[in-house]
């Protein structure tokens, strides 16, 4: 990509700078540039993240996924809509490894979007990752953390799939809406597991299809049976009990039908998200939520800098060697890896800049240390 990694107009001096003026002044521009940033994986990141922190914490995260099709994009822009009436600002991140930036699938959704483009307090952006840490898996949770400083109340992350998304949305939403439409037929059947696992608002789309009612139907009692067995549901942690639904502190996930082309049962799916959080709340399980996704960001930043390290181990050529002296027989893999680990946890990290970095394309080693940490 010949993408620039980092602002190097003279607006952004330094990190303070960019993130003052994503956070105090809420400039659009600044959001983008520090979303840039994070797909970008620059050297700058660490500070940005150090100074975003204190204001992070606050936006109500809502992930919306489901197959390909089934009205994620339509329902994200009409679920916008609702929010914006509402008073609140609202941040979209869309992310489909499959269709980056030129993909037709985005020129489909930006027509969609296209109603809020003019609302400065709507942001909306399609993430791409161009870095090598750990794709959008590793992105997405950083561009979350601009859009909650920046101040947005609500947060839509658009994802594709049920159980095969890069970016695993249950662990990164406070809620999560999993979208069906009818004519899955057997689909459901098939997504039975997944859907329960991660689903807290059930959405039928394309109500106004065929076979919408059985389909309701069918996630209707799939939902009952699962709150008679004790199965289902994230709220049905161990320990909160396998009773009957509402016999203990477990969320039922609800059944909503929508019509989103036409912005029908939308204040319903609201609705529902409303009542979830308020569980959410009640039963502690937010933050529970919350220190899950806090540790899959932390244990994500670590393994990616273990594997920069890694990649800094086999440009020494010890791997190689190690190598040989196994083929040799001079050493047992055993001891190699050994060898190789102790390599590892004594590499010095790479050097970060303190200052602007460089132009792409010698910005990598996006896990830099920079030397501003107090
Ligand atoms: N009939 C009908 N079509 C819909 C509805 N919602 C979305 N669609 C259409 O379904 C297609 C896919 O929608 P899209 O939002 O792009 O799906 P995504 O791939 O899940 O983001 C588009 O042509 C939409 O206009 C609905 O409620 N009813
Ligand atoms: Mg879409």
């Amino acid at each position: 990509m010949t993408r620039v990694a980092a602002p190097r107009s003279a607006a952004y001096g330094s990190p303070a700078e960019l993130v003052a003026a994503a956070v105090e002044d809420r400039s659009p521009r600044a959001v983008a540039r520090l979303i840039s940033l994070v797909e970008d994986d620059s050297p700058w990141l660490r500070e940005i993240s150090r100074l975003l922190a204190p204001r992070t914490g606050r936006a109500e995260v809502i992930g919306v996924t489901g197959a390909p099709g089934v009205g994620k994009s339509t329902s994200t822009s009409a679920l916008v809509a609702a929010y914006r009436a509402a008073g609140r600002r609202v941040g979209v991140l869309a992310v489909d490894p499959s269709s980056p930036f030129t993909g037709g699938a985005l020129l489909g959704d930006r027509v969609r979007m296209t109603a809020h483009t003019t609302d400065p307090d709507v942001y909306i952006r399609s993430l791409a990752s161009r870095g090598h840490l750990g794709g959008l898996s590793w992105a997405t949770p950083q561009a979350l953390r601009v859009l909650d400083a920046a101040g947005f109340d609500v947060v839509l992350i658009e994802t594709v799939g049920v159980g095969q998304a890069e970016v695993d949305i249950a662990s990164l939403a406070d809620t999560t809406l999993v979208l069906l439409a009818p004519g899955m037929g057997d689909g459901i059947q098939a997504a039975k597991a997944g859907i329960l696992e991660i689903a807290d608002v059930l959405v039928v789309n394309k109500a106004d299809r065929p076979g919408a009612d059985d389909t309701y139907r069918d996630l209707t009692n799939m939902v009952r049976l699962s709150g008679l067995t004790g199965h289902g549901g994230r709220g049905g942690r161990p320990g909160a009990g396998g009773g009957v639904a509402g016999a203990d502190d477990r969320w039922v996930p609800r059944v909503v039908r929508t019509v989103a082309a036409e912005g029908g049962g939308v204040d319903e799916v609201v609705a529902a998200v409303a009542a979830h959080r308020g569980w959410l709340a009640a039963s502690g399980e937010l933050a529970r939520r919350r220190a899950r996704r806090a540790a899959d960001e932390i244990e994500q930043i670590a393994l990616a800098a273990l594997r920069a390290r890694f990649g800094d181990v086999h440009g020494t050529g010890r791997l190689g060697a190690l190598a040989d002296d196994v083929v040799a027989g001079r050493l047992d893999p055993w001891s190699a890896a050994d060898d190789l680990v102790a390599a590892l946890t004594a590499a010095t990290p790479p050097a970060g800049p303190a200052s602007p970095p460089a132009p792409a394309g010698q910005a990598a080693g996006g896990l830099a240390t920079g030397s501003t940490l107090p």
